[in-house]
């Protein structure tokens, strides 16, 4: 009884050793953290990382009654395959809706509160219009894919 216990520990330990051995080159291991964190960067679109490709439109202060002034810059030009950031820069919610039934235009975000954002992927060239989801009218803006 004793004698089979041993040896059962000894080919656990056996075990043990072997899989140290071939998961333990730490060089390897940082690499592969690094890469990992890198494509979540890259992925998200991180700042350390900044996207030349990027166009950030502000929504304005006190935006609800500026009509085409509401949003900056307007229209907002950026390149086939770019990707339009827009930040709530108010104090109160806004949302994006692109102003067609289908297509590239067609989109529409959720309500965004003060400082929140919301992005779109251009990869055609085209012209949208857009408006806010609460305010309508009151604020409209333009993007141009070119
Ligand atoms: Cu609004």
């Amino acid at each position: 009884m004793g004698e089979v216990a041993e040896r059962s520990k000894a080919a656990v330990l056996k075990t043990v050793e072997l899989k140290g051995s071939q998961g333990s080159n730490p060089c390897l291991s940082a690499i592969l953290i690094l890469f990992v964190f890198l494509s979540l960067f890259a992925l998200q679109g991180c700042d350390f990382f900044p996207d030349p490709q990027r166009r950030v439109v502000s929504i304005r202060l006190e935006s609800a009654n500026l009509g085409d002034a509401a949003f900056s810059p307007n229209p907002v030009r950026v390149p086939i395959g770019g990707r339009v950031v827009w930040r709530n820069d108010d104090k109160q919610p806004h949302s994006i809706v692109g102003d067609a039934k289908k297509g590239l235009c067609a989109f529409r975000s959720d309500e965004m509160g003060s400082g929140k954002s919301f992005s779109k992927l251009f990869f055609k060239p085209v012209t949208c219009n857009y408006y806010c989801g609460i305010h309508f009218k009151a604020m409209r803006g333009k993007i141009i894919v070119e």
